[in-house]
C-alpha cells in the first residue's frame, strides 16, 4: 500500500515547457510514484506522491537541484 500525499508548491524560475520537464525529470530521479502538474504561467506545481518512499524535503531538494527556487509549500 502506498500512502499518497498531495503538495502544492509555488516555484520561481519556471518559464516554459523545458523548465517543466526539468522538474519532472528531477522528480523521476527519486524513483517513486508521482503525478506532477506544472503550471508554467503561474509557477504552481502540484505533486501527488507516495509519502512512504520520499519526504517533502526530497521533493524540494530535487526542484532546487533542477535550478529553481521553492517559494512556498502547502500540504493538502
Ligand atoms: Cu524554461
Amino acid at each position: 500500500m502506498s500512502n499518497k500525499k498531495t503538495v502544492n508548491l509555488k516555484v520561481n524560475g519556471i518559464h516554459c515547457n523545458g523548465c517543466a520537464s526539468k522538474i519532472q525529470k528531477g522528480l523521476d530521479s527519486l524513483n517513486i510514484e508521482h503525478t506532477t502538474n506544472v503550471n508554467i504561467e503561474t509557477g504552481d506545481v502540484k505533486i501527488i506522491f507516495d509519502s512512504d518512499k520520499a519526504g517533502l524535503s526530497d521533493i524540494k531538494s530535487k526542484i532546487t537541484e533542477a535550478g529553481f527556487q521553492v517559494e512556498s509549500v502547502e500540504l493538502e
